[in-house]
């Protein structure tokens, strides 16, 4: 090689030789970098995963029409409820909690929303809840909890994907069949003995869930929802261990109806007691906060979808161990529409959206005394008839405004078909009913009520008139005015056509299953008004 280009290539190596050991620097760091980085994100999933598997599970036990005070933690001296006992021995006991709507799927999606009925569009019975509302629920499948729910749904095929599974049980248990079939009023249940409850599948799904994440599970009975059978457990309630309020006549056919619905209690509660041995079995108790309540109110006259005590309070129990103490009560006003935020607090979901109203209440664990609201809210809407009343009520007092008054205060048709309606019918008919026993049959009803449920639990004495409690009424109609303003709570123009009758329970030609939503009434309406609007069509030449 000449000598010159010896020297280039000499040149070359020099100058090069600290660019070729960079290069080489700059590989090795990109790759650490990259190590790094992914050694910190493989981290940050440990530490989400650890995190997440710090959260507690959540079992949500939804008895269907069963009244807030028909199990023995609540008072009752008779009905057998030892392993709801058990669980309100270990947990608290919420003496005042109360639904937002004393109706099965109502009250439902306003528990799945944390919203109140009217702001869900599914505040009539039967009307789907829409996919565009938010629920709790796939705040926590978001969050990485698994989700199931078994027994009953009635909450339409919109929001099913927002659990991972559903074992549904068909609606034979609580639905009429439709069309011709439904004539007579008779139930056709598809499933017998047992499987009639409702929570047939409630511990297979506590055996399918994933089990290395936290868990929701929703797991709703059909008990003790009509139509009821006899000799359903082994020595079931008798005559005399009927505690009947005073509105409903004491005859025997009316204690007998009492005793299926005391029965069906007793069935319910060994479905929870399964629960609560599985959770145990499984190790999952002291990791997992069961709580038991209903949906509406006692399926009786003037109980379920009224706005009394009777139908939108609920029996409300709480366990947790080492977060709630045993064998606690809280004596607070507290709303079905707070528990979202509550899940959604013990979740650890910090900013979970606007959609939610309502309060958190794990507060109440460690303070059960600690002030959470000042009143609770209900509202009244079509069920089978229709009706539209609003309601607030606070520790002591309730207000009711009813919109139209002119209707009869007609229970759902299911207890129409009752025996303990049947036998209002029959007593009043020979003019053998109290007051308090007739008011499903006077027209117009009082626009307005006041209630006292310190000195009359049974909301039987309507203060609203009295000059004495002006001051009280003109109070509890501004909150109930300031909660409609609040929540866009307006009268619609049109009134929904009943689709039963409203003596005898049995359906009319209007019913057709499944029921249209709220959606596709407003578009049917809209089409007919458009057509009724349009000019006539020319004359033909
Ligand atoms: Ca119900």
């Amino acid at each position: 090689m000449p000598p010159r280009r010896l020297l280039f290539l000499f040149i070359i190596l020099i100058l090069g030789a600290p660019w070729c050991g960079w290069g080489q620097t700059r590989a090795a760091k990109a790759k650490a970098e990259a190590e790094a980085k992914a050694a910190a994100a493989s981290a940050e999933e440990a530490r989400k995963t650890e995190a997440l598997l710090k959260l507690p599970n959540f079992v949500l036990i939804l008895a269907d029409d069963l009244g807030w005070d028909d199990l023995s933690p609540f008072g009752h001296e008779s009905i057998m409820t030892p392993n709801l006992q058990r669980l309100a021995d270990e947990g608290m006991r919420f003496e005042k909690a109360f639904f937002t709507a004393s109706s099965c799927s109502p009250s439902r999606a306003s528990i799945l929303t944390g919203r109140y009925p009217h702001q869900t569009d599914a505040e009539e019975l039967h009307w789907p809840v829409p996919k565009e509302q938010v629920t709790f629920v796939e705040k926590l499948k978001d969050k990485g909890y698994w989700t199931g729910a078994a027994g009953k749904w009635h909450l339409g095929d919109e929001v099913r994907d927002r659990f991972d599974k559903v074992l549904e049980v068909d609606e034979s248990g609580f639905q009429l069949p439709a069309g011709a079939e439904a004539a007579s009023g008779e139930f056709s249940e598809t499933t017998e003995g047992d499987a009639q409850s409702g929570c047939a599948d409630w511990i297979p799904l506590l055996k399918e869930r994933a089990p290395d994440r936290p868990f929701f599970l929703w797991l709703a009975s059909l008990d003790p929802h009509r139509p009821y059978h006899e000799n359903i457990i082994e020595d079931g309630a008798h005559p005399d261990e009927v505690r009947l309020p005073p509105y409903h006549p004491d005859t025997p056919a009316v204690r007998a109806d009492y005793q299926a619905y005391y029965d069906e209690i007793t069935r319910l509660d060994r479905h929870v007691g399964e629960v609560l041995d599985e959770l145990e079995a499984q190790g999952l108790t002291e990791k997992t906060m069961v709580v038991f309540l209903s949906d509406n109110g006692r399926p009786f006259p003037r109980d379920k979808t009224t706005l009394y005590d009777s139908g939108v309070r609920t029996p409300l129990l709480m366990r947790w161990p080492g977060r709630i103490a045993p064998g606690l009560a809280c004596e607070k006003i507290v709303s079905t529409v707070d528990l979202a935020k509550t899940f959604l607090s013990l979740a650890k979901i910090e900013k979970p959206g606007i959609t939610f109203e309502g309060v958190d209440l794990s507060p109440l664990f460690k303070e059960p005394a600690k002030p959470i609201r000042d009143y609770v809210f209900a509202e009244k809407n079509w069920h089978d008839y229709e009706d539209r009343s609003r309601s607030v009520r606070n520790e002591r007092y309730k207000y009711i405004k009813n919109d139209y008054a002119d209707l009869p205060l007609t229970p759902p048709a299911d207890v129409v078909r009752s025996a303990t309606y049947v036998e209002l019918l029959r007593l009043l008919e020979k003019d053998g009913l109290t007051d308090a026993q007739k008011i499903h049959f006077l027209t117009p009803r009082a626009t307005e009520e006041l209630y006292d449920l310190r000195l009359d639990p049974h909301e039987l004495e309507n203060l609203a008139a009295d000059e004495r409690y002006a001051p009280l009424l003109r109070a509890m109609r501004a909150a109930l005015a300031d909660w409609q303003a609040k929540t866009g709570d307006v009268v619609p123009e049109k009134r929904t056509v009943d689709e039963f009758d409203r003596l005898t329970g049995l359906p009319t030609p209007e019913r057709v299953r499944p029921r249209p939503s709220k959606k596709q009434r407003v578009e049917t309406e809209t089409v007919a008004a458009k057509a009724a609007a349009a000019p006539p069509p020319a004359p033909a030449p």
